[in-house]
């Protein structure tokens, strides 16, 4: 084993820097080239790096203390004299001379760059205070600086913080304080039970699936359920449906409910939001691109009706059909699915009486829509045979709260209980 003493190397146009922070302490290992200090000069930070690597076994200055080149910053127990250690019966040539320390450049402040996978709020990671390497250094292990708080002096983030951040969230994750925490599923074998055969999910369905699954854990739901009296609308429907029919226009009874949810957004334009991706803020959207679920036998998808508000009822109803024609002969393309503001399922067509439908996120709401039935309303004085649509509205209640979704559901039916108020 041998010992080194570690010297600044020269340092470039600084006469004597002051050290700000320690990046080691007795007992660490550390490699070559790893960073010892952090010196602080009027004009810029710097590490400086060790020229060797091994144990440090002495740390020979202080935070505060002025250093210039050649000052001892620690003493090493070098690694590397143990590995290369020559056998005692041949003599040993005489080691060459050690490489001169590199000299260290002040570290380029890393461009703002968004990572890939996990998000980074450049203006907040902007304004930590922390080196240039601490930077790269979090940066690379995907770390948001604006999260991490500072222990070195002033409150500088030392490279011991974005560690001890990384442990932290690691462990809140694996807990089950951010993770579900469930058991996996086990693999069952279904063949000791009866006959079976294996069908591989389609391209959408595994798309879809690991979509909703995500929405469906991470987005607190709630579904308000409602009723909507579209007596007078279906009527209408109908009326107009005899009359259009010669130049082949149907209007479905998902335009009148599009147009209504618009006038609902409009009356509570939270639901016309989304969250950003720090939960911090609230995207308030001045457009209305509506969401509708088609059913394919491939599975499930959402083409979305570009500023459904300005559009006619024909106009909507022919959108929707033509959209469902392209989904099933899977001919939607992405940018016919992007861009959503709020979503509507109906299975209208198909029965049921409420269902929860699964919030299309980034939305931050969806309406479903189950099959009317005739059913005896009490009108004050009578019982009377009223067309009654079942609404279900799912909502995020990070963004919406209950009063609110019941507001907006109160607020839908009345809009389709009498069409005249989608004039206002
Ligand atoms: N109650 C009773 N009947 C209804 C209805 C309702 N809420 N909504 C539609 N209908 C009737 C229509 O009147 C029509 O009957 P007629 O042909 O006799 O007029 C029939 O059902 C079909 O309606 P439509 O042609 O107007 O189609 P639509 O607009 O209801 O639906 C579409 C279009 C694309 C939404 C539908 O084909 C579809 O794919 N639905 C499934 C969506 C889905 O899977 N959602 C679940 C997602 S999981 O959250």
């Amino acid at each position: 084993m041998k010992t080194k003493e570690i010297v600044v190397p020269d340092i470039g146009d600084f006469d004597e820097v002051e050290i700000i922070e320690l990046l080691v302490a007795v007992g660490d290992t550390i490699a070559a080239e790893d960073s010892l200090i952090t010196v602080e000069s009027d004009k810029a930070s710097m590490e400086i790096p060790s020229s060797d690597g091994g144990v440090v076994k002495e740390v020979k200055v202080a935070i505060g203390d002025m250093i210039k080149e050649g000052s001892i910053m620690v003493v090493l127990e070098t690694t590397q004299s143990v590995l290369e250690e020559e056998p005692e019966e041949e003599p040993a040539p005489p080691p060459p001379p050690p490489p001169p320390p590199k000299k260290p450049k002040p570290l380029p402040e890393i461009p703002a760059k968004p990572s890939p996978t996990i998000h980074i709020d450049e203006v907040k990671f902007s304004k930590a205070y922390a080196t240039p390497s601490q930077r790269r250094f979090a940066r690379d292990l995907g770390v948001d600086l604006g999260n991490v708080k500072g222990s070195g002096r002033k409150g500088r983030i030392t490279r011991q913080d974005i560690k001890s951040y990384v442990k932290t969230t690691i462990s809140a994750a694996t807990s089950g304080g951010g993770s579900l925490g469930v058991a996996p599923m086990p693999e069952i074998d279904f063949s000791q039970w009866g006959d079976i055969e294996s069908v591989a999910l389609s391209k959408i369905n595994k798309l879809t699936g690991e979509f909703l699954h995500r929405n469906w854990v991470t987005i607190p739901h709630v579904t308000q359920y409602d009723e909507a009296d579209i007596t007078e609308m279906e009527a209408f429907r109908k009326q107009m449906g005899t009359e259009l029919k010669d130049q082949g226009v149907k209007i479905t009874p998902l335009a009148f409910i599009m147009k209504a949810v618009i006038a609902s957004l409009k009356a509570f334009p939270r639901f016309n939001s989304s969250l950003d991706a720090s939960k911090e803020n609230l995207i308030q959207k001045h457009y209305y691109h509506i969401g509708v679920a088609v059913d394919t036998p491939d599975g499930l998808v959402v083409p979305v009706i570009r500023d459904a508000d300005q559009k006619s009822l024909v106009e909507i109803s022919q959108e929707i059909r033509e959209f469902a024609i392209k989904a099933r002969d899977k001919k939607l393309k992405p940018s016919d699915m992007q861009g959503g503001c709020f979503s509507i399922s109906s299975l209208g067509g198909i029965g049921g009486t409420k269902f929860t439908p699964i919030i299309n996120a980034p939305e931050v709401a969806i309406l479903g829509v189950s099959r009317s039935s005739m059913q005896p309303i009490w009108n004050g004085n009578e019982f009377e045979p009223r067309l009654m649509l079942p609404l279900s509205l799912s909502y995020d209640h990070r963004v919406i709260d209950g009063a609110a979704g019941a507001r907006f559901t109160t607020h839908l039916s009345k809009q389709l209980s009498d069409i005249r108020r989608l004039l206002l």
